[in-house]
């Protein structure tokens, strides 16, 4: 038998504790292979719900645990009740759930299940076939709940994960362990992004099933949205190494463009051979920059062999976008038209850079990205 630890966070969940304690534990006539017991981190409730607790602590015989804690957030709750399940309980799973039933408990053992199956973190997933959310929210927590999966899901390119925000998941105990000091820095609900995010870039194997997500009846939402959206912002902006990929770029631009500047003017070089020395600055420049920053998690490993057998890769990608500009661009202009374009009769531009962005934007930034992250920039 293994151990499966649902751990509830609460904050004034007194309207609904007590039965969904006892809900998760008749889980246990359901599953053969595995002991459910539950973990509740209350946060200095001011109503009753460490006091219901107790109270079935002494009906249901060490299957109950109860943290008192300082109300400090979501994460911050979830990462003392890591740390306390993994000093004292020991499970080999996790399920975390929110106590308001807006998780079915009955839910618990289909994450058991593809546990079993062999995945390191399974998550609820609304987003999904089968999956929802709750049909009376009103529009604008819709809205702000679609957008910001999809933002998040854009934001790190990992277009096949679908579901970064909902909170019920259940979770290996090494990966919990291992991921502890990552996730300690975020107290809030920004915890559950940090925590999918640490699981992925660790190279974890992930699963997701639909979760129909029902809207509380009892007591009051936690969330201060204006906080939550403006740390999903600073976490994506931080942690993902497409938006840093970006960033690159946009320097690797400004700096070709100032060396050719100072190298055509300052030292009077020929143009061409300006514009050479100035693009292999930049192709240097970007390397250097990407492997210490936007990939710094996957960083080239082994000695200056290495790299310079990866600096020689990454200059022939290089070339490779040069080319793919250099034809898109004859054919842009022979094929659909080379001629000034009057944007609303205040500017003129040329249609020429109206392609060149379309050709960065849908061919060179999928192109160099995928190049870096299956080549040059591999997962170990
Ligand atoms: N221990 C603890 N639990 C918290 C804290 N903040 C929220 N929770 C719990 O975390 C879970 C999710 O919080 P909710 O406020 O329901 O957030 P939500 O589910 O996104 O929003 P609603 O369902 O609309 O309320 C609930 O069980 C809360 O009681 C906290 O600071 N400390
Ligand atoms: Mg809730």
């Amino acid at each position: 038998m293994k151990k499966a630890l649902v751990v509830l966070p609460t904050y004034n969940e007194a309207g609904t504790i007590k039965k969904l304690i006892e809900d998760i534990l008749l889980q246990n006539q359901k599953v053969t292979n595995w002991e459910i017991e539950v973990l509740i981190n209350d946060s200095s409730s001011t109503d009753d719900t460490a006091k219901l607790v107790k109270e079935l602590q002494k009906k249901y015989f060490k299957k109950i645990y109860l943290l008192e804690t300082k109300k400090e957030g979501l994460g911050k709750a979830y990462h003392q009740a890591f740390i306390y399940a993994i000093e004292y309980i020991q499970p080999f799973v996790i399920i975390q759930m929110d106590a308001d039933f807006s998780h079915n408990p009955n839910d618990t053992p289909l994450f058991l299940n593809e546990i079993a199956k062999g995945a390191d973190m399974v998550v609820g997933a609304r987003y999904i076939k089968g999956g929802s959310i709750p049909k009376n929210w009103g529009i604008h927590r819709k809205i702000l709940s679609v957008f910001a999966n999809l933002t998040i899901r854009f934001g790190f390119m990992k277009l096949n994960v679908h579901e970064w925000t909902n909170g019920y998941r259940a979770i290996k105990i090494w990966l919990i362990k291992d991921a502890l000091d990552h996730i300690k820095n975020y107290s809030g609900y920004v915890f559950q992004i940090a925590m999918l995010d640490y699981a992925i870039k660790k190279g974890a194997k992930l699963a997701e099933i639909p979760n129909n997500f029902i809207d509380r009846k009892y007591g009051k939402s936690k969330i201060f949205v204006s906080q939550y959206i403006l740390q999903i912002l600073a976490y994506i902006f931080s942690h993902s190494s497409f938006i840093k990929f970006i960033i690159v770029g946009f320097i690797g631009f400004a700096v070709d463009f100032s060396f050719a500047y100072l190298f055509i003017n300052k030292f009077h070089f020929n143009k061409p051979s300006a514009n050479m020395f100035s693009a292999e600055i930049a192709i240097i420049s970007n390397f250097l920059m990407n492997n210490f920053w936007s990939f710094k998690d996957k960083k080239i490993q082994g000695g200056v062999f290495s790299y310079l057998f990866k600096f020689i890769t990454f200059n022939f990608v290089s070339s490779g976008s040069i080319i793919i500009q250099g034809v898109g661009l004859s054919l842009a202009l022979r094929f659909i038209a080379d001629k000034t374009i009057h944007l609303f009769g205040v500017a003129n531009i040329s249609s020429w850079i109206v392609y060149k962005i379309l050709i960065i934007a849908f061919i060179i930034i999928p192109y160099s990205y995928i190049l870096y992250n299956k080549v040059i920039w591999k997962k170990k």
